[in-house]
């Protein structure tokens, strides 16, 4: 993997911030593009741009061949059977909100169980929190063990034949822990429950097949895997998605209209009310077509080099406190942190000073937090266009950060 040739293609690498060439190390929040993804959607603007599945009009086909042609993409990318099986959305957080609409109301009621882990999104707690809500059903937690993974053994004593649904997350987007989703999964059955995967970042990072992991739903985000934003993807299994109620009613995804009655299209547009992100999904074909040019298996590996680096680089910093998995075999590419009396917006705020994009705050996950017993960290995350130069940037803004507040005070 040539990351120099690599960054080339990300023009907005290419500038100085604050007076020091840009490091980003933001890319759990959002990744950069590339020129091929920005240029698709340009191309759709500028030489095609019409609505999809309705005239007969050649520019008309040309939308719906680039918006079903990304579909496929997609199905490809995570090996599920049937484009059927492949429904857009605005992203992740639409994915699994539709998933507890949909599925959960129809299927959940008093005395059923939900589980999740405290490491989650709030975008894969609050959906099951609000599901609950109406339907009576219990929340329940896999806690976490010290080094934030998760134990087997724990999923076994909190999965039971009254869950109902599981749903966890394939890579944490704070510790970076990866979770043994096939293993959960099995247990899931095992349980009669159905398995749901927030795999917003996991599908950039790795490859995913979803037969292989057998799980019922799978949910990302195009905008984090070198994709736009407003673009995201539900899987599911077809004999799911099949027997389950769309959430958002009315063009596009009806067959017939009466006065009082109507019936859906079938899958998947059902799913997908109203006209379609199209650009969008054509954006997210070009990612995916970017990404596997490159070849996950060789992102992956990358990522890992780089996470193991900044391991053994940050920890040697003094005050430093590194969240997670310290195994490097057993983490994805990000580095969440603290140092010792200096708060993570401070830190972010003298790094971001010399050029360096790091995120600081709950990171969206507030009951993670509470177990770490944090109020906020910084995180440094990792992908394809980063270096080891980046690190070694990072872990001189964070000895210079260090060296600031310990003058201050
Ligand atoms: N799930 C995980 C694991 C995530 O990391 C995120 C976004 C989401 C769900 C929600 O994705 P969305 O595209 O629907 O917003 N995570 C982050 C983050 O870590 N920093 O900013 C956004």
């Amino acid at each position: 993997m040539d990351v120099k040739e690599i960054r080339k293609q990300f023009p907005i690498l290419d500038q100085e911030v604050n007076g020091h060439p840009l490091v980003y190390l933001d890319s759990a929040a959002t990744s950069q593009k590339p020129i091929s993804v920005i240029e698709a959607m340009n191309d759709y603007y500028r030489g095609y741009n019409s609505n999809v599945h309705r005239g007969v009009h050649t520019l008309g086909t040309r939308a719906t061949d680039g918006y079903e042609g990304a579909r496929e993409k997609v199905r490809n990318f995570i090996n599920a059977s049937s484009t059927q099986e492949v429904i857009f959305t605005r992203g992740t957080t639409t994915a699994i909100n539709t998933v507890a609409a949909s599925y959960g109301r129809a299927n959940l009621s008093e005395g059923d169980e939900i589980v999740i882990t405290h490491m989650e999104h709030h975008s894969n707690i609050i959906p099951w929190q609000q599901l609950a809500k109406e339907t009576g059903a219990t929340l329940k937690y896999v806690p976490l063990q010290e080094d934030g993974t998760i134990a087997i053994e724990d999923v076994k004593e909190t999965v039971t034949p009254q869950t109902k649904i599981v749903s966890i997350m394939m890579v944490s987007n704070v510790l970076g822990t990866m979770n043994p989703i096939k293993e959960i999964t099995r247990i899931a059955h095992e349980n009669g429950a159905v398995m749901v995967v927030d795999g917003a970042q996991a599908a950039p990072h790795m490859k995913v097949d979803v037969q292989d992991l057998d799980c019922d739903f799978f949910a990302f985000s195009g905008h984090k895997m070198v994709g736009p934003t407003g673009i995201g993807v539900l899987y599911g299994k077809k004999k799911h998605l099949n027997k389950m109620e769309p959430v958002e009613f009315g063009g596009e995804m009806i067959d017939f209209v009466g006065l009082q009655e109507s019936t859906w299209k079938e899958l998947p547009w059902k799913f997908e009310g109203g006209t379609p992100i199209i650009a969008g999904a054509i954006g997210l074909g070009a990612a995916i077509d970017f990404l596997e040019q490159v070849g996950l298996h060789n992102i992956e590996e990358h990522e890992h080099k780089l996470a193991a680096y900044a391991l053994n680089k940050m920890n040697e910093v003094e005050g430093m406190t590194i969240y997670g998995p310290n195994d490097p075999g057993q983490r994805a590419g990000l580095v969440t942190f603290n140092i010792d009396d200096v708060h993570p917006h401070d830190v972010a705020t003298v790094l971001d000073a010399e050029g360096i994009a790091v995120r600081a705050g709950h990171h969206c996950a507030q009951p993670l937090m509470k177990w770490l017993n944090v109020s906020a960290t910084a995180r440094a995350s990792f992908y394809l266009y980063n270096t080891e130069e980046d690190i070694d940037k990072l872990v001189a803004g964070l000895v210079k950060t260090k060296e600031f507040f310990s003058d201050v005070f």
